[in-house]
């Protein structure tokens, strides 16, 4: 349908066929993945075996072949277990999950044959790039501008990069992740103390101080654009453990302090199946008061929440409504689902307007941007589609002007606007 050149949008199907547009073409900031610049050397992870051997689908081999021990699993090499799972998840039965019709979409962005005989031909395309190439190429294919990385001052391959310094792709945006500093303080104070911080387990003077400086520091070195932290379903704020004293003393403080939004995401039961190592982890549904509590006792400092549990997210809109300081997003990790994401995302549209971000990809390989996001894309345009149809409906037209600017609040405005980076 060819749309003329004014303004107002007139019809139900002018309205549809112009966003479908304005999503396609609008580049998104994906404000939550574990994606690493090309500095970060081989903690970026790209191609068809890191693809293959996603933690979502080594969950999905041992439910598919249940005889399969998770440890003779991973005794296997990268590309064995790449093998192994193309064989059992898409040579052997049909490939109808989410996280496996991710693998064909990707493959069809990039011109990829898939083979039921095996994985070489996705191998040889990708050898044919640098790191650098590849960076490129997935993020303009992907129409993804940037992207927010996970980065863990207790991660020992990432430490020392940071500690070096060097230049960062500006793309790839540093977060600053607290979950080790904030969940396991007491486990973490000799480290701390070595590395010249004088903390103990303790709400001293002293610690408050010391622990307040780790913080900054790493602030000063990374420069995030916000801190993040996932979080069990139940967390005490507040009460008188130390992980309340951390979260009010020092990071809602240095959060203020430092003009950075805190995200948080409650709702992970780490390590359920703990033989199944980063795919073992499952989910519960989430005591939300704390996240009240902060945003009433703390009205200067922002919060960004993402919670596990579909339970909650009923929930979660109505203690947005309630609280400017707390911007919702994403649909995370076993909600990024096209059912699930359908229903979260009409909810808040209807309850919070465009006063939301609708999804974050959580990709940890490259190429996942590809099949993330343009699984979600329908999705979005059908939704906001349908709102503004009925829009159309009640003698409401929208300019074209008006959906690109609201197109663009959802997939990057809306983030940037909360974490100041305009
Ligand atoms: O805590 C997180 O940021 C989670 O997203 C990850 O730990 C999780 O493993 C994941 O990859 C989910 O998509
Ligand atoms: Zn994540």
């Amino acid at each position: 349908m060819s749309i003329e050149p004014g303004c107002s949008l007139r019809t139900e199907a002018e309205v549809r066929a112009y966003l479908g547009e304005a999503v396609a073409r609008t580049p998104i900031v994906d404000l939550h993945t574990h994606l690493y610049a090309p500095c970060f050397r081989d903690l970026l992870l790209y191609g068809v075996d890191e693809l293959v051997t996603y933690h979502y689908l080594i969950a999905e081999v041992h439910r598919a072949d249940p005889t399969l021990r998770p440890a003779a699993f991973y005794a296997l090499s990268k590309q064995q277990q790449a093998d192994l799972i193309w064989k059992t998840l898409f040579v052997d039965r049909l490939p109808v999950s989410e996280a496996c019709r991710g693998i064909i979409t990707v493959f069809g962005k990039l011109g990829i044959e898939p083979d039921r005989d095996g994985l070489d031909n996705a191998r040889a395309f990708t050898a044919q790039f640098t790191p650098e190439q590849y960076v490129d190429k997935i993020l303009g294919l992907a129409n993804v501008s940037s992207v927010v990385m996970t980065n863990d001052p207790f991660d020992e391959m990432e430490r020392p990069i940071w500690v070096a310094g060097g230049d960062i792709d500006p793309r790839f945006l540093p977060a600053l992740r607290i979950d080790t500093f904030l969940l396991r303080f007491a486990e973490v104070v000799p480290k701390l103390q070595l590395w010249g911080y004088q903390v103990a387990a303790d709400t001293s003077t002293q610690t408050l101080s010391e622990a307040r400086r780790f913080l900054t520091d790493w602030i000063d070195i990374m420069q995030p654009v916000y801190l993040a932290a996932s979080m069990p379903p139940q967390f005490p704020v507040p009460s008188d453990t130390l992980q309340s004293w951390l979260t009010e003393q020092v990071i809602v403080p240095v959060c203020r302090e430092r003009n950075l939004p805190w995200a948080v995401m409650p709702g992970v039961r780490r390590a359920l199946n703990p033989a199944l190592g980063q795919a073992g982890d499952g989910l519960a549904t989430s005591d939300l008061r704390w996240i009240e509590y902060l945003c009433a006792t703390y009205p200067e400092n922002r919060f960004m929440i993402t919670v596990l549990a579909r339970e909650n997210q009923h929930e979660l809109c109505i203690i947005a409504r309630k609280f400017g300081n707390l911007l919702p997003f994403g649909c995370w990790w076993f909600l990024n689902n096209p059912s699930l994401i359908e229903e979260m995302t009409r909810m808040r549209f209807e309850l919070l307007g465009l006063s939301h971000i609708p999804q974050h990809s959580d990709c940890r390989i490259l190429d996942q941007l590809l099949y993330k996001w343009e699984h979600f894309r329908p999705i979005l345009t059908r939704v906001m589609g349908d709102k503004l149809a009925d829009l159309v409906h009640a003698g409401w037209q929208p300019t074209k002007a008006e959906v690109d600017r609201d197109v663009e609040r959802l997939l990057a405005g809306n983030f940037k606007a909360f974490a100041g980076l305009d």
